[in-house]
């Protein structure tokens, strides 16, 4: 159903690849909210632009809010209970928790809302969300702002891709044969929303961790 009002048409849920698409789940008038509860979380737990223990810098800037936040440095990537400047991650605002419980099913909280800032030319390579411990439950993933070209694939590298261009309020849900799914962002269309003043593309993903 959606999340803003109850007289809005249902959303259909595309399903490619095994990831299941429900595009404008979030309606405009209802993203500005989003973006407020989201300015919150990073007043309190400022973006940070991580480097992969490679030593290469990571063109989206990430917070989280939450148990759990998800960081990457020199030393791996991980779930860690602070923030990287040392406080702890703020609490998963409750539209996001409403959002999470409503289209996943799933009774249990999720641990981690990551929350990933894409400005200009930033882009995520293809990878797995593979750092936590239970994978029957699914990621559920949120954007916001401008749209992106979101490249799915299947369990290992070689398998076959398919992209979709994905637009502000569209919600994706990676679970079942596709939890493991290879899948990133090859680009972000910058200023092609106007939601946020200075463009860019906000995305959050939703997971729990079960350390
Ligand atoms: C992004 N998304 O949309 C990156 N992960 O910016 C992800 O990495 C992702 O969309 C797990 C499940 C859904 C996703
Ligand atoms: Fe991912």
């Amino acid at each position: 159903m959606n999340s803003g009002d109850s007289a809005d048409p249902p959303v259909p849920t595309l399903r490619l690849r095994g990831f299941d698409i429900h595009a404008g789940l979030i309606p405009a008038a209802g993203q500005a909210g989003w973006v407020d509860d989201i300015r919150a979380v990073v007043a309190a737990a400022p973006l940070v632009a991580p480097v992969t223990p490679g030593g290469r810098a990571m063109s989206v800037r990430m917070t989280a809010a939450g148990r759990l936040g998800w960081v990457a440095d020199r030393a791996g990537y991980r779930y860690a209970a602070r923030h990287p400047g040392g406080g702890d991650w703020p609490p998963i605002p409750e539209r996001v928790l409403g959002l999470w419980h409503q289209v996943t099913g799933v009774q249990r909280a999720p641990d981690c809302c990551l929350i990933n800032f894409y400005g200009a030319g930033a882009r995520m390579g293809m990878h797995q969300d593979r750092d936590e411990g239970d994978f029957t439950f699914p990621v559920l993933s949120v954007s916001l702002g401008d749209d992106a070209l979101f490249r799915m694939g299947g369990p290992d590298r070689t398998a076959p891709t398919q992209s979709v261009w994905l637009h502000s309020g569209d919600v994706v849900v990676m679970g079942g044969a596709a939890r493991l799914a290879f899948h990133g962002i090859d680009r972000v269309r910058h200023g092609s929303s106007a939601l946020l003043p200075k463009g860019g593309r906000i995305n959050l993903t939703l997971r729990v961790v079960a350390d």
